[in-house]
């Protein structure tokens, strides 16, 4: 059938099972919102940044296992993409971005609201495509949902001039996708099966290190299985908290700047290292040199690229860490390994996370995030802003539920706790989503209130209010000789009274004994709601591992003056 090319788009997203793209419009799509507009099938919700459209398709994406969409104009509306696109890059979720171009005659001519938006995000996406003939868009398409999807997620961008969206076009009725030269490996190569089985019989201090990759695998009952025959404990990276519970006994929670003590000692003591689908970024590994010293070190990522870039593998093995999971647990007998679980028990017991509470303040963050966990733990989506605050999330709350966290972990993007918030929403609208944010973080995106007010959204927003942007004063305390510069906000707003004015309800705690009755209030309270909780900024995230320094060389609470 012939259509518009614009038209032939839309029924492409929607075979693709595209339920909502987040999007700005602007001159250079017009034929695309016109197009939208023509299907019942795909809700549009228009953003207030473009900014907020990726990082609300990466929260889709993370809670639903799809890949997300969004949509903007050319030049500003594409450019404001880029710090969603390197986010979802640097955390590999799945995105199809499509941003429109001038009209092909004009490329290159420092046309009206031309940017290079291939040329710009060629380092940040997994792969991008400038449309130049029309007939050729629909198998672009399927194809970006294919690379987004497979192998390693990461984001692809479309760029469609508005030329070639006007075309008219043949619709296809088939589309096969076929690209020459990629072709993820999901099966780990049996005698690497092999090598892992033999290594793990000579262990006796084997640890487990998961990675944000065994969240988008879906592998948390087979990193359970695995754990109990061999086992060994569990340490997880920032974005791979919530796929092994934290209330098992073999979990050690977060290794890594701000690790757990117990994560952190693991780690250094262990004599067996199995990484599943981590990457071993600097934030988790700390001095590399001195990172797992005494361990053989087992690499398993489905990403070939992966294996050997920051750390040495012994073992490298490639492919799905599900299926690979599967396999070994198919292929091992089960171990005990009483003394290092002992030890691991040990640590766990003498160093409890409660020892890193300041002591100056009356309502310390780390207890406001416990009681949440409490009071939700299992019945909540915690998105985070980046910050103090994200770090007492992961360190403090307790997640027990696989896909409950979501943050940006790899690139430390703040602004994106609230338009995540809203694709997770979106992907499950009975969910209830939390977004914990800090004052700094909040300000960057809180425009997205009213998005989420025009489509009644009952995200609850705790903000975590200490009129600074604190992780960098904690910095410039160790860093700077505590001399402090650029982080004091003393012009915030009534941070109640903007939330009321986009509609939300809103509750501010203030003391320990008005905590519990106002969070229990706040998150019985339908629609958006802000819970403003005015917190110390004189308070710092223990444990500390400062910079060039071995995990094991953290900073604690009370060694600090
Ligand atoms: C877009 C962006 N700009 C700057 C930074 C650097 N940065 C990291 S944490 C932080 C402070 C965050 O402040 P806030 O959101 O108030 O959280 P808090 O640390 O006070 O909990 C800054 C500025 C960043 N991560 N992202």
């Amino acid at each position: 059938m012939k259509m518009k090319a614009a038209e032939s788009l839309m029924k492409i997203l929607e075979d693709q099972g595209v339920e909502v793209i987040f999007g700005y419009p602007g001159g250079a799509v017009l034929p695309l919102y016109d197009a939208i507009l023509k299907n019942d099938n795909i809700e549009h919700v228009l953003v207030r940044n473009e900014q907020a459209a990726p990082h609300a398709a990466s929260g889709y994406a993370r809670m639903k296992n799809r890949t997300g969409v969004c949509l903007a104009t050319s030049g500003p509306g594409a450019t404001n993409l880029v710090t969603g696109l390197a986010t979802a890059y640097m955390d590999s979720v799945p995105i199809v971005a499509i941003t429109g171009q001038v009209s092909t005659p004009m490329i290159g001519t420092d046309a009206f609201q031309e940017v290079d938006i291939t040329g710009i995000t060629m380092p940040i996406t997994k792969h991008n495509y400038l449309v130049k003939d029309a007939n050729e868009l629909p198998r672009i398409i399927a194809e970006a949902f294919h690379v987004a999807s497979t192998g390693r997620p990461g984001p692809v961008l479309v760029d469609i001039p508005r030329d070639v969206a006007d075309t008219m076009i043949e619709h296809p009725d088939e589309i096969v996708v076929n690209i020459k030269g990629y072709k993820p490996t999901y099966k780990g190569h049996n005698s690497q099966i092999k090598k892992i089985v033999k290594a793990l019989g000579k262990a006796s201090k084997p640890l487990i290190l998961a990675g944000g990759g065994m969240q988008y695998a879906g592998a948390g009952k087979e990193l359970l299985q695995f754990a109990e025959c061999i086992d060994a404990p569990v340490v997880t990276t920032l974005n791979a908290i919530s796929v092994f519970p934290e209330t098992n006994e073999r979990a050690l929670g977060m290794l890594g700047m701000h690790g757990r003590p117990a994560a952190n000692y693991a780690v250094s003591h262990c004599d067996l290292l199995i990484s599943l689908g981590a990457r071993f970024g600097d934030r988790a590994t700390g001095s590399v040199a001195k990172f797992a010293k005494q361990a053989k070190i087992i690499h398993i990522d489905i990403d070939p690229a992966e294996i050997g870039k920051n750390v040495r593998a012994d073992v490298p093995i490639v492919g799905d860490v599900k299926i690979i999971l599967k396999d070994l647990n198919d292929a091992m007998t089960q171990q005990e390994h009483a003394p290092w679980s002992k030890q691991v028990a040990e640590w766990k017991q003498t160093h409890p996370m409660q020892d890193q509470y300041g002591n100056e303040a009356d309502l310390k963050p780390q207890k406001i995030i416990e009681k949440l966990g409490e009071l939700t733990r299992d019945r909540a989506v915690v998105t985070t802003d980046v910050g103090q605050h994200q770090m007492w999330t992961a360190l403090h709350y307790g997640f027990v539920k696989e896909r409950s966290f979501i943050t940006s972990g790899g690139l430390g993007t703040m602004g994106y706790g609230l338009p995540a918030a809203i694709g997770v929403q979106m992907a499950d609208p009975k969910q209830l989503v939390i977004c914990i944010t800090g004052d700094g973080s909040f300000q960057m995106n809180l425009p997205e209130m009213a998005t989420a007010i025009e489509h009644c959204l009952p995200i609850k927003i705790l903000l975590m209010n200490n009129s600074s942007l604190s992780l960098v004063k904690q910095l410039q305390h160790f860093q700077c000789g505590k001399r402090y510069s650029g982080i004091d906000f003393t012009a915030n707003p009534d941070f109640c009274m903007l939330a009321q004015a986009y509609g939300a309800k809103t509750f501010r705690i203030e003391t320990e004994e008005e905590m519990e009755d106002k969070l229990k209030q706040a998150l019985a309270s339908p629609g958006l709601t802000l819970i403003e909780c005015i917190v110390s900024n004189e308070e710092m995230v223990f444990p500390f591992v400062p910079g060039k320094k071995g995990l094991d060389e953290m900073v604690s609470f009370n060694e600090v003056d």
